[in-house]
């Protein structure tokens, strides 16, 4: 069935070092693609987001001299986990999975090209005032209702679907149709936070 108007499918980086055999690959990250295909089938709208890092990004352990991937560090806008490199821009690795098919969609958003801030959320970087502009590509088509899907759950997604929450968008997430790497307890954390700020999960 064709959504309504004001909806829009928000899909988050479905890239290869996403997938099995990727550079920061998400337990079962492949899985998601034809769920998403035929997702967005219903969907007139649909915005794609690609995290897109220059080499040596600030967000890479191998920028940090004797830091080890997963580990934490202090950056001037917070706390920074440290992640093995990945889609570095143009890599093999930065590119859509090759079966994700959506060529409807009307925007991709390219996240995390400054090299001294990470961005997890498709709206903002990492110390929540730099936008990428996506808040107002939706406020000016009027799309109001954002369905958050991709990779990874408790990362990328997550923080997409509280900005978009906190914005005033009405926020689901299909977590059929993402995956999640868990860190410690990152998932569990992740559909608490979903349940208290009103996100629906379905
Ligand atoms: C992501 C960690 C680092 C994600 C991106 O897409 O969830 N996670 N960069
Ligand atoms: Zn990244």
């Amino acid at each position: 069935m064709v959504k309504r108007d004001g909806e829009v499918l928000l899909v988050i980086d479905v890239q290869n070092d996403f997938c099995p055999g990727g550079r920061l690959a998400v337990p079962g990250g492949h899985e998601v693609v034809p769920v998403i295909n035929r997702l967005a089938r219903d969907f007139r709208h649909v915005v794609l987001t690609q995290d897109w890092h220059p080499e040596g990004h600030s967000s890479f352990a191998s920028s940090h001299p004797g830091k080890t991937p997963f580990s934490t560090v202090a950056m001037p806008y917070g706390p920074q986990t440290l992640w093995p490199d990945h889609c570095t821009w143009d890599s093999d690795g930065a590119r859509f999975h090759a079966e994700l098919d959506i060529p409807h969609a009307g925007l991709i958003i390219r996240k995390g090209f400054r090299p001294e801030i990470d961005s997890y959320s498709a709206f903002f970087e990492n110390d929540h005032k730099t936008p990428t502009g996506l808040l107002g590509y939706l406020r000016e088509r009027q799309l109001t209702r954002v369905t958050c899907v991709g990779l990874a759950f408790d990362y990328c997604v997550r923080y997409s679907a509280e900005d978009a929450r906190s914005h005033g968008f009405d926020t689901i997430v299909v977590e059929e149709a993402s995956r999640a790497i868990d860190l410690n307890g990152t998932a569990d954390a992740t559909r608490a936070s979903f349940r208290d700020r009103g996100i629906k999960l379905t």
